[in-house]
């Protein structure tokens, strides 16, 4: 099977609140639909914020360490991810993809530790049954801090664990992992050799940017590739553009 994420900044506008890039996301989306025709393959999609729920958690001065136990913030980031989520699902729904919702704050939880843990035998009965679940970051509660958020990469991670996914894809607004001299890095096995070129991220972001990707990428036991809109079509057919992760 295999875990696919959609980056926020894919499928919106990210300096400009609350606004979709419709172009990416009928594009994610017709890509989607053509490899699911072309034969049945269990898919897991989660999307990120982008200019939805960034903007929401950084003005309640939530991330994923700093919590709120203020219900009307929680539901203000949730609400605003959950407006996306929608606009995902309609995209996928209107070209047949059987896709449907799963909300991380209804599910997915840290412990005291911080350790997220997100249930997935849901997930699994709906693939079973021919769906593709499409999640998203989200807040979620945290033992001890009220709820913080939880990022698209850290669900993939989590569900490509519990899964055991196949196959990991991070599509981005970039082609991969840029190098100094803004060279696609083919393949990455060691964090500290890509330490000096992974910048923070531009815009308003709580979870941080490729250095996070990386990190939580190299955790993982699959293969995982960080590529641009215009290479899924590429890795849904099994090919591994952009930046190996392993
Ligand atoms: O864009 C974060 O998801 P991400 C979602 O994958 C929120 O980091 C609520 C800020």
């Amino acid at each position: 099977m295999i875990v696919l994420k959609l980056g926020g900044s894919v499928i919106t506008e990210k300096d400009r609140a609350e606004t979709l890039d419709g172009e990416a996301i009928e594009q994610a989306s017709d890509t989607i639909s053509a490899a699911l025709t072309g034969g049945p393959e269990d898919l897991v999609v989660v999307h990120g914020g982008g200019s939805f729920g960034h903007p929401n958690a950084s003005e309640h001065g939530v991330s994923t360490t700093e919590g709120t136990r203020d219900a009307t913030a929680v539901m203000d980031i949730h609400g605003a991810m959950k407006t996306l989520n929608e606009f995902v699902l309609s995209r996928l729904l209107e070209r047949d993809v059987q896709a449907v919702p799963v909300h991380p704050f209804s599910a997915a939880y840290r412990d005291g530790a911080g350790t997220l843990s997100v249930p997935t035998g849901q997930i699994e009965a709906m693939l079973a049954e021919g769906f593709v679940p499409v999640l998203h970051g989200d807040v979620i509660a945290h033992a001890g801090v009220g709820a913080t958020v939880v990022s698209g990469d850290e669900l993939v991670a989590e569900l490509a664990r519990r899964l055991s996914a196949d196959r990991v894809g991070l599509c981005s607004t970039v082609p991969g992992v840029l190098d100094e001299d803004d060279d696609v890095i083919d393949r990455i096995d060691d964090f500290e050799a890509v330490a000096t070129v992974l910048g923070a991220s531009d815009a308003t972001d709580v979870t941080g940017g490729m250095a996070g990707k990386v990190r939580t990428l190299l955790d993982l036991e699959a293969e995982a590739a960080i590529f641009g809109l215009d290479a899924l079509e590429s890795f849904l057919d099994g090919s591994n553009p952009g930046t190996t992760i392993d």
